[in-house]
C-alpha cells in the first residue's frame, strides 16, 4: 500500500463551497443523490481533472451543469471527472447497502437504525467527494424514508423543514451554516426517543438540547445530560467558546468503532459512554460518560470551529481537546486524583508505544492507514504536549495564546504549527525548540544527580531518548520539571521551583541546606517523561507521607514498589534484600492506610500497585509471568501483613452508603483495594467478603468489583455469581460486556479456558465492536493469560485478528500491538509471538489497516 508523507502536502485543486445531499433511505440500498458546487482553488495546482475520493463505491450517474457527462473514468476507486471551467456543479448518484457495511465506516445499520461514521475517512464510503479535511462546505441535507422504520431524522445544523412523503414515507430537511470538512458530516434515521433539555448561552442564545436512545434507555441519560451541560458552561468559563447553533443533538449506538464523534450538532456516541445508572454502571463509568461528553462538546471549538489542514495534523484537535477535557474533569472533581489516573493511563498505554515499534512522534510523518493513529501517541501524549505549555507559561497566559489561535483560525484547516505560533504570540513565550515535541517520538529518560557541600546542593539533569523506527539520533528536547527539596527534620521544602532541562545536561545551584536534603521532582508529572534519581528508599517513603503536592506522594510510593519489584523480577535481590524491601512498602502502606488526613479516593490512588505493563517497561526484556507472579507476590505479601487493616478498612467502607459524592466514591473504590488484596492471602475471607458485598450490593461499582475478585478465585461462590449476574443482566449488552471482560481479563488461572468458551457464548458476536473488545481486548492485556506458556494466548490473538479483518479492519488493527511487543519478553516468547505475526502477515489478503500494523511489527 502507498505511504503517504506529511511533506508531500498539496492545497486541493478544487474547493466545493456547497453541498447538497438527499438521501433516499433503506436499510439495505439507500440511494444518495449529491449535488457539488465545484470551483477552482487559486492556490492549487492547475488542473482540468477533479479528483473526488471514493471507496467501494459505483458511481449511477454523473452530471456536469445539469447535462449527463461522459468525461470521467475511474482510477483504482477515486472518480476522475474531466471539467473544463473553473466553476461547475456535479451531481453524482451512489447506492449504498448500509446492512452489509460491517467496517462500521460510512453509512451503516445498527438495530435497524441507520447512521453515519465517517472520520477518518467515511464519507467516501457515501459519496464521491474530495474527502481530506481542508475541504469544507457548507451542506443541506434532504432525508426520506419510510415513517414507521425512520420517525426521527437527524443530520447536521439546524432543521428547516419537514413533511410527509408518498407510501407512509415522510422526509425532514436539514441545514448546516457553518462550513466543514467532509468528516464531520452526519446522518441518523431510526426510531429513538429524546431525553430534552436546554442551555443558555452566555450571550442568551437559547440551545435545545436533546440525548436520543432506543425507547426504555432515556432513564439512562440524565448523568450524560448533566455532563453535556456543565461542558457548555465550562467552556465558557474556562476558554471563552460559546456554543453555536440553536441546537444540539446526541445519538447514543450500539454498534460503534470508537468512543464517540464529534459531527457537528449531532455528536454520534457509542451507548457506553452515555447510558449510566447506579445499577448498571460504575463510578469508573460515570467518569468516563461526563469525560467523553464534554471532550465531544470540546471539539465544537477545537476540531470543528478550527479543524485539521490534513491527518498528520491530527493531535491538533486531538491533544488539545484531551487537554481540555482532563482540565474539565479535574475542575469537576478532585485534580489530584484526576490527575494520577491520566497518568496511569500515558504509562500504561502510551510509554509502551513510544519504547515499540508503532512509535510515532504526536505529528506523524507518514502513514499508510490513517485509523492506525488514533493512538494514545496522539491523543495523551499530545495533550501532555500543550500540558507542558500550560507549566511554561501559567495558565493565564496560555488561554491568551488559545484566545489567539481560536481568533485567528476560525473558519481555517489549521496545523499544529499555527498552534504553536498562537500559543508563542498570545503567551509571549519560545517555543523554538520547544517544537521537537512534535517531531520526535520516544519518551525521554531524565537522569538527576545530586550534590551536597557546605550548604549548597547542586543538581545534575541529564537526558537521553532511544531511538524510535525512522529517528536513529535524538536532539535535546525542552523538559520542564516542578521541583522541590525538602528537609528530612522539618518535613517542609524550601520552595518549588520550575527547572526547565533544553540541552544534554545542564547544572541548578541551590542554597541555603545545613543537611541534604531530599529530592521532589517532575511534581504533578509535569512533564512526560522517565526520571532516574538519586533518592533511596527511606526518602521514597518520606515522600509518600509528606509531600504536599498529592501527586509526588503518589509517585513517591509508585517508585518505591517499582524498584523493589524491577530488582525482584531481574533476579538481583537476596532474601535479606526481598525483605527488607517489603517491609518498607508495608510501612509506607500501613501509614497511607491510618493517615486520617487523606481522603479515600487519594488514599485509593496511593494503594493501587505500579501496572504490570508500566513495569515490563522498566525492564529491558522481561518473561511477563515473572513480572505477574513478582507483582502477585508483594500483593499477598501486603494483603497477609496488613490484614487487619484490610479487613477495618472493608468493614468501615461498607458502611458507607451509596452515592455519588466522593466520600462514598472514595469508600467504594477503598472496598475493591481491600478485597484485591485480601484476596490472595485469605481467599476463604475474601471470597465470603466478595459474595456478600455482591449479594447486598444496591450498585454496580460494588457488584462489579466483588464479581471481579470471586472471578479471579477457584471457589464454589464463583460460577453462582457469574450465573447470577448473566440472568440479573440479560440483555442490557453493556453490563454483558462487563461480564465477558471480567472473565477475560481474569487472575484466574484458567482465564484462556473460558475465554475460549466464552467466544462460542450465544451473546458472543464478531458483529459488534464493544463485544469483541470486551472479550478479546480484556484478554490480549491479561498479560498472565496472554502470554501462558506454548503461545496460545498468542494463537487466539491472531485469529481473532485474521477473523475479524474483513469484518471490521479498523478494530483487527487495534489488536496488532499485543504482539508485537516481542522485543519487551523472553526469547522464547518473542519467537512465537513472531511466528503469528508472520501468519498473519502470509494471509492472501488483509486489509490496509491490518498490513500496515504486522508489516511494522515485525521489521
Ligand atoms: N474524533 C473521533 C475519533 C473517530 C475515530 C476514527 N477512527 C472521536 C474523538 O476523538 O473525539
Ligand atoms: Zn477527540
Amino acid at each position: 500500500p502507498p505511504v503517504i508523507h506529511r511533506a508531500d502536502y498539496r492545497p486541493p485543486e478544487w474547493l466545493i463551497p456547497q453541498i447538497a445531499l438527499n438521501f433516499a433511505l433503506s436499510l439495505d440500498a439507500t440511494k444518495v443523490q449529491s449535488t457539488l458546487k465545484v470551483r477552482r482553488n487559486p492556490a492549487g495546482d492547475a488542473t482540468t481533472q477533479l479528483r473526488l475520493n471514493g471507496d467501494a463505491l459505483e458511481a449511477k450517474a454523473i452530471t456536469v451543469d445539469g447535462h449527463p457527462h461522459n468525461d470521467w473514468h475511474m482510477d483504482g476507486s477515486d472518480l476522475v471527472i474531466d471539467l473544463p471551467g473553473d466553476a461547475h456543479d456535479i451531481g453524482i448518484e451512489t447506492l449504498i447497502d448500509p446492512t452489509a457495511n460491517t467496517q462500521l465506516s460510512g453509512l451503516y445499520a445498527s438495530n435497524g437504525l441507520l447512521c453515519t461514521q465517517c472520520e477518518a475517512e467515511g464519507f467516501r464510503r457515501i459519496t464521491f467527494f474530495p474527502d481530506r479535511p481542508d475541504v469544507l462546505s457548507v451542506y443541506s441535507v434532504r432525508m426520506s424514508g419510510d415513517k414507521a422504520a425512520f420517525p426521527v431524522l437527524l443530520s447536521n445544523g439546524n432543521p428547516t423543514d419537514s413533511g410527509d412523503g408518498p407510501d407512509d414515507t415522510h422526509w425532514a430537511e436539514w441545514h448546516d451554516p457553518w462550513p466543514k470538512p467532509s468528516y464531520l458530516f452526519a446522518l441518523v434515521a431510526g426510531d429513538l426517543v429524546a431525553n430534552r433539555d436546554s442551555f443558555t448561552t452566555m450571550n442568551g442564545r437559547k440551545v435545545s438540547l436533546a440525548i436520543y436512545v432506543r425507547a426504555g434507555d432515556e432513564e439512562r441519560t440524565d448523568h450524560a445530560m448533566r455532563s453535556l451541560i456543565a461542558s457548555m458552561k465550562w467552556d465558557e468559563d474556562v476558554y471563552g467558546r460559546e456554543y453555536d447553533l440553536d441546537i444540539f443533538n446526541i445519538v447514543a449506538v450500539s454498534d460503534f468503532n470508537a468512543g464517540a464523534m464529534e459531527n457537528k450538532g449531532l455528536n454520534v456516541f457509542n451507548t457506553r459512554y452515555i447510558l449510566a445508572d447506579p445499577e448498571t454502571a460504575t463510578d469508573g463509568d460515570y467518569d468516563a460518560v461526563e469525560g467523553v461528553v464534554a471532550h465531544e462538546y470540546f471539539h465544537n471549538w477545537s476540531g470543528n470551529r478550527v479543524t485539521c489542514r490534513d491527518w498528520f495534523q491530527l493531535s491538533l484537535k486531538e491533544g488539545f481537546t484531551v487537554l481540555r477535557d482532563q482540565q474539565f474533569s479535574a475542575d469537576r472533581g478532585s485534580p489530584p486524583v484526576k490527575r494520577i489516573e491520566d497518568v496511569r493511563v500515558l504509562r500504561a498505554a502510551q510509554f509502551p508505544e513510544d519504547s515499540g515499534p508503532l512509535a510515532h512522534p504526536i505529528r506523524p510523518d507518514s502513514y499508510q492507514e490513517i485509523s492506525n493513529f488514533y493512538t494514545a501517541t496522539v491523543y495523551n501524549k499530545g495533550a501532555e504536549v500543550i500540558r507542558m505549555m500550560t507549566v511554561l507559561t501559567g495558565m493565564e497566559r496560555f488561554l491568551k495564546g488559545t484566545s489567539l489561535y481560536f481568533d485567528r483560525h476560525d473558519g481555517e484547516a489549521a496545523t499544529c504549527e499555527d498552534f504553536v505560533k498562537a500559543i508563542e504570540d498570545g503567551a509571549g513565550i519560545d517555543l523554538a525548540q520547544f517544537r521537537r515535541w512534535y517531531e520526535q517520538a520516544g519518551t525521554p529518560k531524565v537522569t538527576v544527580e545530586m550534590a551536597h557541600t557546605g550548604s549548597t546542593v547542586t543538581l545534575t539533569l541529564t537526558q537521553t531518548m532511544a531511538p524510535t523506527p525512522g529517528q536513529p539520533v535524538k536532539q535535546p528536547m525542552v523538559i520542564p520539571l516542578r521541583t522541590a527539596l525538602f528537609d528530612r527534620a522539618t518535613g517542609q521544602h524550601h520552595g518549588e521551583e520550575l527547572l526547565v532541562l533544553d540541552q544534554p545536561s545542564q547544572t541548578f545551584t541551590f542554597e541555603g541546606f545545613a543537611d541534604a536534603p531530599v529530592l521532589s521532582i517532575n511534581r504533578g508529572f509535569s512533564a512526560p517523561v522517565e526520571i532516574t534519581a538519586p533518592i533511596t528508599a527511606d526518602d521514597l517513603v518520606f515522600l509518600a507521607a509528606h509531600d504536599d503536592d498529592p501527586f509526588a506522594r503518589y509517585e513517591a510510593m509508585q517508585q518505591l514498589i517499582v524498584r523493589h519489584l524491577v530488582a525482584a523480577i531481574s533476579g538481583t535481590m537476596s532474601d535479606a534484600e526481598r525483605a527488607a524491601g517489603r517491609a518498607a512498602i508495608g510501612d509506607a502502606m500501613g501509614a497511607i492506610l491510618d493517615d486520617t488526613a487523606l481522603d479515600d479516593l487519594m488514599r485509593g490512588e496511593l494503594l493501587i500497585l505500579p501496572g504490570e505493563a508500566y513495569l515490563a517497561e522498566q525492564l529491558t526484556r522481561a518473561d511477563p509471568t515473572r513480572i505477574f507472579a513478582e507483582r502477585e507476590g508483594l500483593k499477598r505479601w501486603l494483603g497477609e501483613t496488613l490484614k487487619d487493616k484490610w479487613l477495618a478498612l472493608h468493614d468501615r467502607c461498607s458502611a458507607v452508603p451509596y452515592s455519588l459524592d466522593a466520600a462514598a466514591r472514595g469508600a467504594r473504590k477503598l472496598k475493591t483495594q481491600a478485597l484485591v488484596h485480601l484476596a490472595p492471602a485469605d481467599p476463604a475471607e475474601a471470597a465470603a467478603r466478595a459474595k456478600a458485598q455482591y449479594d447486598s450490593a444496591t450498585n454496580m461499582t460494588d457488584r462489579q468489583s466483588a464479581l471481579m475478585v470471586l472471578c479471579s478465585l477457584s471457589v464454589a461462590e464463583r460460577e453462582a455469581a457469574l450465573a447470577d449476574f448473566h440472568d440479573r443482566f440479560a440483555g442490557n449488552m453493556l453490563v454483558i460486556d462487563k461480564w465477558f471482560s471480567l472473565q477475560a481479563g481474569s487472575l484466574n488461572p484458567n482465564a484462556t479456558e473460558h475465554v475460549k468458551a466464552l467466544a462460542q457464548h450465544p451473546d458472543f458476536t464478531m458483529a459488534n465492536p464493544n463485544r469483541v473488545r470486551a472479550l478479546w481486548m480484556a484478554y490480549a492485556v491479561n498479560a498472565q493469560a496472554f502470554h501462558r506458556e506454548g503461545g496460545e494466548g498468542y494463537r487466539l490473538i491472531a485469529d481473532l485478528i485474521l477473523r475479524l479483518d474483513p469484518i471490521n479492519a479498523n478494530v483487527a488493527a487495534r489488536f496488532v500491538s499485543s504482539l508485537g511487543r516481542w522485543k519487551k519478553v523472553d526469547e522464547t516468547r518473542a519467537a512465537l509471538m513472531r511466528a503469528e505475526l508472520e501468519r498473519i502477515a502470509a494471509a492472501p489478503t488483509l486489509s490496509r489497516d491490518v498490513r500496515e500494523q504486522v508489516t511494522k511489527s515485525l521489521e
